[in-house]
């Protein structure tokens, strides 16, 4: 097996420390950062999303293999820098107003990192006024709005409107939680709608035009 393969499986299975010395390994022969994300990493966490929406892992599992996952990006980040490779796309994320869940929003933030998005996450409680600032001051092309209760459903509408209406630049919306539905999606005018996070990270390539 060579050594970006067994990156692979390492950051699969959530073996941090395996992880980490697999990355520093797979510098020192010689290969490319951009091709350790790429050949490697971000394949890893594809994985981990397919099994955990077939029901195959959980969100511990997937917690962990975050973690092995960052391990590896935090080796890795100076090289990427210093070879000027960014992410391609950038998403803004956050948990609606008047909502403090954010375990499953956390969730969406790793696998759309471990699928080589930037995201900048604005946690919870997030009114439409600081979504469409960060919009302006990030320039994503996606925006993820998170809400895990009935009462904050109303502020998902609202934060859609207002970034619809408020002259900010053109950016796909993606929503999800537990109460959210593909037809809530559509009827507040959401480009997309996603059930858990694994399917969060196809949605957001296709959105952007990745897929
Ligand atoms: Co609260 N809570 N909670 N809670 N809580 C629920 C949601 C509830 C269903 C429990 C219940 O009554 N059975 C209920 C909501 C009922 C309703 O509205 N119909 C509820 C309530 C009522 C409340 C309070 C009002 C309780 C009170 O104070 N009386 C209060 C509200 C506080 C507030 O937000 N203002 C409250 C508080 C809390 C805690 C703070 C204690 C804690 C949150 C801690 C935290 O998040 N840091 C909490 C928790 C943990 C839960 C439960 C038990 C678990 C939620 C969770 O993390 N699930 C929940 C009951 C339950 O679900 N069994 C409950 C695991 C997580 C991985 O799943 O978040 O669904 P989920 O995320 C999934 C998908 O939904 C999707 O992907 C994720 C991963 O697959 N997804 C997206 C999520 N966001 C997405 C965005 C996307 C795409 C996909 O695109 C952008």
């Amino acid at each position: 097996m060579t050594t970006l393969e067994q990156l692979s499986e390492a950051v699969g299975a959530g073996k941090a420390k395996d992880a980490k010395a697999l990355t520093q390994r797979a510098l020192d022969e010689g290969a490319r950062p951009g091709d350790i994300v790429d050949k490697a990493l971000v394949p890893a966490m594809a994985e981990v999303g397919e099994r955990f929406k077939r029901n195959e892992i959980f969100v511990p599992e997937m917690l962990i293999a975050a973690r092995a996952m960052k391990e590896a990006m935090n080796l890795l980040e100076p090289h990427l820098v210093a070879a000027g490779i960014t992410p391609k796309y950038t998403a803004v994320i956050g948990t609606v107003q008047g909502d403090l869940h954010d375990i499953g929003k956390n969730l969406v933030v790793v696998m759309w990192k471990g699928a080589n998005f930037r995201v900048v996450d604005l946690g919870t409680n997030v009114p439409p006024a600081k979504f469409v600032s960060a919009i302006q001051e990030h320039r994503p092309q996606l925006v993820g709005l998170s809400a895990l209760l009935t009462t904050t459903m109303p502020a998902m509408v609202e934060t859609v409107r207002i970034i619809r209406t408020s002259g900010c630049p053109p950016v796909k919306v993606m929503v999800g939680g537990a109460p959210i539905t593909q037809q809530f999606a559509n009827e507040i005018g959401a480009d997309g709608y996603a059930a858990d996070a694994g399917s969060a990270v196809d949605k957001a390539r296709a959105l952007v035009g990745a897929a």
